[in-house]
């Protein structure tokens, strides 16, 4: 075992110092985002995978429109999807389960999936074709409610069931407002584990409703499910999941050593499905008090928000850093998230451990 930090599900390369691996999955690491931009570089963006990333090849690729909210099936190739016209757009993609971890490590509740803390989220600038171009073009009915993308990658198998191909309903809604179907990622075309040819970026929700590998999509004059809605990705009550909720974390390694004595320049950054990030405040005394940090620019509608404080910290030993925002629905991030057993949407502050020397 020379290199254990090894998914044979992903196909680019996992350097342990960018990455942690889950399984099929793997998790950016937060300290390997400091001196980055906005943007995730495609090399440092997390991966997840069901199955493993599938090899397509693009000359026999068809994308498939099909169903009772379209008056023909149509197909479109490639090349098709590269001459129609193009849009881009910043946005993140998070896992639901992002910070799942912290329940457990942080509430003392017990979780299962997988065990990401902060790093299952990316910020591309993506480009590519509107959903509503594509269905509008595909001879859409009014009466259509539901569109469903579906990827290439295996069948999921868990414990022996059978749960067929990935795939996930948006309401028509959402599909015809601000999805894209993206071929580019930082202006290169898509990574195969990022869903080579194409894939759906649905700003602001859960990253399973940005199903990769496209191969077809569905559209339907009635509500559509999956096990992705009705099993997976859903709250205990089993309503889907649809927005993120509003989260920061430090691109700092998890129990990095500071000095005391001198003061250290803290980056960070905060994110949320539910508008932009408007605020964001900084506790070193697990939230006795909080101090406003600078953000970097102006946060982007569906990116995330850079900032900075500086720290000086005095007394040497283990200790937490707090970062806590707030987003344009006037969302804050709270201090404890209630568990429901899924492991979802963990939203409250973290407690970032460092240790002072
Ligand atoms: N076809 C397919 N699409 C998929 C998945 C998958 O396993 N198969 N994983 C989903 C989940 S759960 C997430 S969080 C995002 C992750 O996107 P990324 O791997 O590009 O970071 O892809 C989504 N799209
Ligand atoms: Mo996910």
């Amino acid at each position: 075992m020379e290199n254990q930090n090894m998914s044979a599900s992903i196909r680019k390369p996992l350097p342990p110092e960018h990455f942690i691996v889950h399984g099929t999955s793997a998790e950016t690491r937060w300290e390997a985002l400091r001196g980055h931009g906005e943007i995730t570089p495609n090399e440092l963006f997390f991966v997840r995978n069901h199955t493993t990333t599938p090899l397509i090849d693009v000359d026999t690729w068809r994308l498939r429109l099909w169903g009772t909210g379209l008056r023909r099936v149509t197909e479109y190739g490639y090349r098709d999807l590269l001459a129609m016209p193009s849009e881009t757009l910043t946005a993140f993609i998070e896992c639901a389960g992002n910070g799942r971890r912290l329940f457990t490590e942080q509430q003392g509740q017990p979780v299962h999936g997988i065990s990401w803390r902060l790093g299952a989220v990316g910020v591309a600038r993506w480009r590519g074709v509107r959903l509503a171009t594509l269905l509008e073009r595909s001879g859409l009915k009014p009466e259509a409610v539901a569109v469903m993308a579906t990827g290439l990658d295996a069948d999921y198998i868990e414990d022996g069931v059978n749960h067929g191909r990935v795939r996930r309903p948006l309401p028509l809604a959402k599909a015809m407002d601000d999805v894209l179907v993206a071929y580019e990622m930082n202006g290169r075309p898509l990574p195969p584990d990022h869903g080579f040819p194409a894939r759906l970026v649905v700003p602001g929700w859960v990253g399973i409703a940005s199903i990769k590998w496209l191969g077809d999509i569905e559209v339907s004059t009635e509500p559509l499910s999956s096990p992705w809605t009705t099993r997976f990705y859903r709250t205990a009550a089993g309503e889907p999941l649809r927005e993120v909720v509003v989260k920061s974390a430090f691109e700092l390694e998890w129990g990095a050593r500071l000095e005391t004595g001198r003061t250290h320049v803290l980056h960070g950054r905060s994110w949320s499905g539910h508008g932009a990030v408007t605020r964001v405040e900084f506790s070193a005394d697990l939230g006795a008090t909080w101090h406003p940090v600078s953000l970097i620019g102006r946060p982007s509608a569906h990116g995330w928000a850079r900032w900075t404080v500086s720290w000086t910290p005095t007394i040497r030993g283990e200790h937490r850093l707090l970062a806590r925002a707030t987003d344009a629905s006037g969302a804050v991030q709270p201090s404890h998230t209630p568990s429901d057993g899924t492991g979802y949407q963990f939203g409250a502050v973290a407690h970032h451990p460092v240790t002072l020397v």
